[in-house]
């Protein structure tokens, strides 16, 4: 068997008393069944890089990690990857922003990955390589001497061509994910879009019928792999979490009324500004249930050195503050909204002990909080999801109650009718979405990703080492 090598932007390297969250446990799984190799950043960054990767092994993982200098942070993570690439892929053309010196730098990070990486690969090692920061991992990789299966997994959506054309640097993109042997995607829609600005780019004459590409004589496998969750195990943490005192507090906290949660990342693309309008819409329209339900919004600050993330946190504070300064009772705080981060396991505790999950960004590679929600549930009494049409996870989890994000009316309509389910409809959704989740797992994301990369028979030899 192949020895694993995955690489990602950043790494969770094991430390005392810090549990992984899913995708990472579900990587190191794959990685450790294989002796593998985690490479990729270790979230710190000096006044000057280190020279050598650092490497630590543990449970038959080697973790090979590098640290950023403050330029490479600023120019490559915070300039090119999270200011140009992240809002653009989410389709927010106008909070894109497009500087040379950062893409001159995203070049340069790329080269460095594959510079430390390079020597610490072996002839027959597969390459796993995850996500937007790494585009051009594969041809760096490839100069350094590398002939190696790699595969990119894309976690977030991939743009159609007239979004992503806006880019000045678009055709050298996809020139180099052209690189790797094994393109994946989350849905079948951003495989389509990926294909059609191939065609763009170089004539339909590119495209196969059995779903490759083919270019200058070079053949790259397309396909879609969802990524999902272990629902016994999100199953079994939200049972045993309930009785952790987090969960009791939070619970007592309600007085018994109905809870609704949403999980996020602080970021724009989660639509949490509709959403907090949406619920004042609900409050507004449907009065019967003030002081009746809560609304718990848990939202993490990330990437806070980005501008567009502290605006959409000040406007998040304002609605906030508006909705509660409006409908709030001496007894009843209409929302709250938590700036933290909590523990997987007692996450899976609060989502089980809602009758509403609201999941509605705006733009969603996938979105493992709505499959998270839906695997946290009581099977006998299961909450309902509200789900935006445009997650990645609407194509698979059609159980949920699909809205528009950008329709108030629309979502406080669901909010009502989620809330007001008759327990056979709940229970009948819920195992249909949990049938699907099961199919779809975390294991089938990462053996069927790495099964479609070992079936790569013949790795290009024709790329010459350049590092001197
Ligand atoms: P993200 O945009 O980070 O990931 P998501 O899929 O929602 O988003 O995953 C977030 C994870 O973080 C979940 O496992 C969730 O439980 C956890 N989390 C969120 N808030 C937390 C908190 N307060 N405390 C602790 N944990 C918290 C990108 C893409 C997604 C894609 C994933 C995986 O943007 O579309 O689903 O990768 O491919």
């Amino acid at each position: 068997m192949s020895r694993l090598v995955a690489v990602s932007n950043r790494i969770s390297i094991p430390k005392r008393g810090a549990a992984p969250g899913g995708l990472a446990v579900g990587l190191l799984t794959a990685i450790q069944a294989r002796r593998g190799l985690w490479f990729g950043w270790d979230g710190e960054t000096s006044e000057v890089a280190g020279s050598e990767p650092s490497i630590v092994r543990k449970d038959d993982v080697t973790y090979a990690s590098i640290d950023f200098d403050k330029a490479e942070y600023y120019d490559f993570y915070l300039g090119f990857c999270n200011g140009t690439l992240w809002p653009l892929f989410h389709y927010f053309v106008d909070g894109f922003r497009y500087k040379d010196v950062q893409y001159e730098a995203y070049q340069r990070m790329n080269h460095r990955y594959a510079k430390h990486l390079a020597p610490l690969l072996e002839p027959d090692d597969i390459i796993w390589v995850h996500d937007y920061h790494l585009f051009p991992l594969a041809q760096r990789l490839r100069e350094a001497g590398a002939t190696q299966p790699m595969g990119l997994f894309l976690h977030i959506p991939f743009p159609n061509i007239e979004v992503l054309r806006v880019l000045p640097v678009y055709g050298e993109l996809l020139q180099a994910m052209l690189a790797y042997d094994v393109l994946g995607f989350q849905t079948e829609t951003d495989v389509q879009a990926f294909r059609s600005a191939v065609a763009y780019v170089w004539g339909e004459e590119a495209l196969n019928a059995d779903s490759s590409v083919t270019l200058g004589g070079r053949r790259v496998v397309t396909g879609v792999f969802p990524i999902g969750v272990d629902v016994d195990a999100i199953q079994r943490e939200a049972v045993e979490s309930q009785n952790t005192d987090a969960c009791k507090r939070m619970v007592a906290g309600l007085l018994g009324r109905k809870l609704m949660i949403g999980v996020d990342r602080l970021d724009y693309s989660k639509g949490l500004v509709e959403r907090f309008k949406a619920y004042e819409k609900f409050l507004e329209t449907h009065p019967e249930n003030q002081n009746r339900v809560s609304f718990l919004q848990i939202a993490p600050l990330s990437r806070t050195d980005v501008r567009a993330y502290s605006e959409i946190r000040r406007d998040l504070e304002q609605t906030t503050g508006r909705t509660n300064g409006r409908f709030a009772d001496t007894d009843w705080t209409p929302i709250r909204y938590l700036n933290r981060n909590f523990p997987h396991d007692v996450l899976m505790g609060f989502m089980r002990s809602a009758q509403v999950g609201i999941v509605t960004p705006v733009r969603d590679g996938m979105n493992l909080v709505a499959k998270e929600f839906v695997a946290a549930q009581d099977p006998s009494d299961p909450g309902v999801l509200v789900l935006s049409t445009l997650a990645g996870a609407a194509r698979e989890l059609t159980g949920a109650i699909m809205v528009n994000p950008y329709d108030a009316r629309g979502m406080a309509h669901a909010i009502q009718q989620a809330f007001n389910m008759p327990i056979a409809e709940r229970r009948e959704r819920h195992q249909a979405m949990n049938d699907v989740m099961r199919r779809n797992s975390i294991t089938a994301w990462h053996t069927s990703f790495i099964e479609t990369l070992e079936s790569v028979v013949e790795p290009p030899k024709d790329f010459r080492l350049r590092f001197g």
